[in-house]
């Protein structure tokens, strides 16, 4: 043994390593100094292994959707957290964005644990074995025990990754259909996995040195390992700041300048233009599916399924359609909610050619990003439900589902699935991403109004003449007439619909007012839907079918 010095080992990102050698241990190295250096070295090749597989889950997220389990163990554990939970989460953590973050970190954090924990335990195995049989050399100065060791941990790890993501392996942000993404994954998780096996213990049988125990040490060998140490630790820098890119690049990409995006206010308009349209996903960074990559499955409990192209849709005929979107989550008077023009091709055409049998009740619709929601069979087949590739007169762009997503009219906007890659004709029930936390079960949208003009709180002098106005929206059934109030809901009176839009879309209202004596003014409006049902006036709260209520705005007159 020439364990005749001791390692210091930083490797935090971006500082230096520092090897400080104490060449000054008299021969064979026997005790705590060896003990220690197998610590060291395991460490090290801990690091160096960890940062080399997380180098490896990069490369694969990037360039062919490889979910992260940073980012699926999350996913697989968000539909378990019933309502109450998840919104506690959101207040502990910072809103949505900020539980995501955590969600990254803390599979980050136990990831570093485990690489560095597995590294320490499989240097103690190596140099154990040396112990247990001083005299056998070994074979590339591999310790078999040690071997097997690792073998085990690596299979254990996979299996216990697979079972643990099962219900979301079928993710591939390149937009892979789940069949493809499913086998992406577990291999890619292999690969990973045995990345940092392989380096484990490369890394270690450089840093340890295999000559029997009781051999002389020579005084060149501690220079060798010292070298060879700050090697390791070079590499572990700069796999360190390959890293630190790369989560720095995730990071920009990612989806916290615009989750939760809302539209509303002066500025609304009829169309809502692409760039301004309101914003939810689960994600902590979006799918980015290429077209070439990605396909939509269409099958189930059918005749024949049959795997579409973006060209094969493309060459469908088509339609185009004005949708309103809104979000469950959408307060009272909040801006959760868009108006486009959607062009694609109707659900129905697709669940036709596929030839549902008997018995089917729902489709279950999945996306790139292993998100899932499903929609009644009867509304699937609804002409006005569309599978979608285009929004006013562009490509969806990215974060509202490119290239293709799914349009569900009067159902809330999670049902309208983004990225989507597969629609599966079932007979059962199924829950998706969001109804498995307890939403709904009622998805339909409640006619809704909101006063975008003027703002709360603000002033109006007396005895000018303003302008109110705001949208109203009756989800797929349309709106036949708006009300406002400027005494608190004691006296009403109709206000003008300068955009009717369609009964899939929201409309746009007016009325004049002129305020005149100076006093505090609650203004409140109403909608009518098409079908003559007027908006629900008891206020209910967003959870869990969304709320109800009138919107209310106070200005006040001085
Ligand atoms: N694949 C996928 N589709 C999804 C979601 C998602 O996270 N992933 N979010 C849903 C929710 S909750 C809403 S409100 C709408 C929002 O669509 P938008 O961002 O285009 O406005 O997308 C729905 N479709
Ligand atoms: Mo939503």
């Amino acid at each position: 043994m020439n364990a005749h010095e001791t390692a210091t080992i930083t490797t935090e990102e971006t500082s230096p390593v520092i090897i400080s050698e104490t060449p000054t241990i008299t021969a064979p190295a026997r005790g705590t100094a060896r003990w220690l250096r197998a610590l060291a070295a395991g460490l090290l090749g801990g690091v160096v292994a960890l940062l080399a597989m997380l180098l490896m889950m990069v490369a694969q997220r990037v360039w062919l959707g490889v979910p992260a389990p940073v980012e699926s163990i999350p996913d697989r554990i968000a539909p378990l957290l019933r309502i109450p939970e998840f919104f506690s989460l959101f207040d502990r953590f910072g809103g949505y964005n900020g539980l995501k973050r955590f969600g990254v970190l803390s599979i980050l954090g136990g990831m570093v644990a485990v690489g560095i924990g597995i590294g320490l335990l499989y240097a103690l195995f190596t140099e154990n074995s040396r112990t247990a049989e001083p005299a056998k050399p070994r074979r590339f100065g591999l310790s078999p025990v040690a071997l097997i060791f690792i073998a085990v941990v690596v299979a254990l790890l996979w299996i216990g990754t697979l079972a643990l993501e099962q219900p979301v392996l079928d993710t591939n942000f390149r937009g892979l259909p789940p069949g493809p993404a499913t086998l992406f994954t577990v291999i890619g998780l292999l690969i990973s996995y045995l990345t940092y096996g392989v380096t484990l213990v490369l890394v270690c049988r450089a840093l340890t040195n295999d000559a029997p125990l009781g051999a002389p040490s020579a005084p060149i060998a501690g220079q060798l390992l010292g070298r060879r140490a700050a090697i390791a630790g070079g590499v572990a820098v700069i796999a360190g700041i390959g890293v630190g890119a790369s989560l720095a690049r995730f990071n920009k990409r990612a989806v916290f300048s615009y989750d939760g995006r809302q539209y509303r206010g002066a500025t609304v308009q009829a169309i809502t233009p692409n760039d301004q349209f309101y914003s939810v996903t689960k994600n902590v960074v979006d799918p980015n599916p290429t077209k070439a990559f990605w396909r939509l499955t269409v099958g189930g409990t059918a005749d024949h399924s049959r795997t579409y192209s973006f060209n094969d849709l493309a060459a469908l005929a088509s339609i185009e359609q004005e949708t309103t979107l809104m979000c469950i989550s959408n307060g009272i008077g909040a801006g959760l909610m868009s108006n486009a023009q959607w062009k694609g091709v109707p659900m129905r055409i697709l669940l036709d050619a596929a030839g549902p049998h008997a018995g089917v009740v729902e489709v279950k619709l999945s996306g790139a990003d292993g998100y899932t929601d499903t929609i009644p069979f009867d509304k699937a087949m609804d002409p006005t439900t569309l599978v979608v590739y285009e929004m006013n007169g562009a490509p969806i762009p990215q974060r509202h589902g490119y290239p293709v997503r799914v349009i569900v009219p009067g159902m809330y906007g999670e049902k309208n699935v983004k990225w989507v890659t597969a629609i599966e004709l079932v007979d059962h029930p199924v829950k998706g991403f969001y109804e498995q936390q307890g939403w709904g079960p009622d998805f339909v949208i409640p006619t809704r109004s909101r006063i975008d003009v003027p703002d709360g709180g603000s002033s109006l002098p007396p005895g000018m003449p303003t302008t109110i106005r705001g949208i109203a929206f009756g989800g797929n059934r349309g709106v036949s007439r708006v009300e406002i109030s400027t005494d608190d809901g004691a006296t009403w009176r109709d206000a003008r619909i300068d955009y009717p839009g369609t009964h899939l879309t929201w409309a746009l209202w007016s009325a004049d007012w002129t305020p005149t004596r100076p006093a505090m003014y609650h203004l409140a409006v109403r909608a009518t839907d098409g079908t003559g049902t007027p908006q629900i006036s008891t206020f209910q709260d967003i959870v869990p079918q969304g709320a109800r209520g009138y919107d209310r705005v106070t200005v006040r007159v001085v």
